[in-house]
């Protein structure tokens, strides 16, 4: 069985030669950066939910390096149809802070700006985004526009009818889409070895006729190396490709959960060593001169700039009930617009 594709060990080594992009400091410095960010917003979102403050939170911690790697392989004009946890990918594509707050407050604004225009908004009911970015890419191919739709999903999601219908369409109309699994191990309480017999999520493409891979998705390098690849191969009418990013989940599901009850602490602690913001900060001050200094005036310049968005959107005038009804229609129909007057009346 072929190993995970992996260029920066859990160590930071360089197990193979890197890719262009990797070469250059200042791009491996961006991406560093841009999980760094996502930490420090996780770390935020959890605090203020745990003060009553944010609502039910799914952190990505430990899983950065999949949603930055894949969105930094994209082009703007690509869609990015992303499941809830992908805050590095939402945020590399232009989502603000202060977005993603106003979202995960329960004020589903955030998902209606930022961003590429054409984004999806965060995919919440598991695997739905399979079929939309299906529908997506076929658009895009009957356009001729040269966009490929990324989406991305959990272990868990890839055991819905909805993942397996949507990538056998992607493979029959060779459609440029791109499926991402973030393979954390966990589906909540549902452990990998529950989810599927398969001996990797990626066998899953072997059916549907598309190339299959899996990565290490703790190496960001890694995701972005693929994505790139499978961009390529789907911009020149080579269809679509699935890939399967190896993770590890070192929080609980969601701040409504608590991972303890189902997980002992001796097999989460081994994944803290190999999560991807330490192997490629090892890398930077290895190759790139990275230093102390670099480093806490990123940490500090991610403190503030997150702190300040937390501030705006607290500082937020929540939206009345009766906006969940402004875009749904464009006329509401009977049943409906009364319901809407009863809300105004609130
Ligand atoms: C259609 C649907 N069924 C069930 C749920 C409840 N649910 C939310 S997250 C989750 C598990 C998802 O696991 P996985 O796909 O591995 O993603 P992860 O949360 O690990 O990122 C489930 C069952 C849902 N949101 N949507
Ligand atoms: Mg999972």
């Amino acid at each position: 069985m072929a190993e995970p594709l992996v260029f920066l060990n859990a160590a930071g080594a360089c197990v193979r030669d890197l890719p262009d992009f990797a070469r250059d400091g200042q791009t491996l410095k961006a991406l560093y950066a841009a999980m760094v960010r996502t930490r420090r917003f996780d770390a935020k979102a959890v605090a203020l939910q745990r003060t009553g403050r944010l609502g039910t939170y799914a952190s990505s911690i430990g899983q950065e390096a999949i949603s930055v790697g894949v969105a930094s392989a994209m082009r703007a004009e690509d869609v990015f149809l992303p499941s809830f946890r992908e805050h590095g990918g939402q945020l590399w594509r232009g989502v603000t802070l202060e977005e993603l707050f106003l979202y995960w407050g329960g004020d589903e604004r955030g998902n209606d700006f930022g961003g590429p225009r054409q984004d999806f908004p965060v995919c919440i009911p598991v695997a739905s985004q399979y079929p939309h970015a299906a529908g997506v890419a076929l658009a895009m191919q009957q356009k001729g526009s040269g966009g490929v739709a990324v989406a991305i999903g959990g272990d868990g999601s890839t055991s819905k009818g909805d993942f397996y219908e949507a990538l056998n369409i992607v493979g029959i109309w060779q459609l440029p889409a791109v499926f991402v699994i973030n393979n954390n191990a966990w589906a909540i309480s549902v452990p990998r070895s529950q989810q599927s017999q398969a001996q990797k999520l990626s066998d899953k493409a072997i059916g549907t006729g598309l190339p299959g891979e899996q990565i290490d998705g703790n190496d960001v390098i890694a995701v972005r190396a693929a994505t790139e690849r499978a961009l390529e191969r789907a911009r020149a009418g080579e269809g679509g490709t699935l890939i399967e990013c190896l993770s590890y989940r070192l929080g609980d599901h969601t701040t409504a959960d608590d991972a303890s009850r189902y997980r002992d602490e001796e097999e989460v602690s081994p994944h803290w060593k190999e999560e991807p913001l330490i192997r490629l900060r090892a890398h930077l001050v290895e190759a790139h001169g990275w230093g102390k200094k670099d480093e806490e005036a990123l940490l500090r310049a991610c403190a503030e700039e997150v702190d300040a968005a937390a501030e705006t959107y607290l500082a937020t005038e929540p939206e009345p009930a009766r906006a969940m009804f402004d875009h749904l229609y464009a006329d509401l129909p009977p049943d409906i617009a009364a319901q809407a007057e009863e809300a105004r009346d609130d």
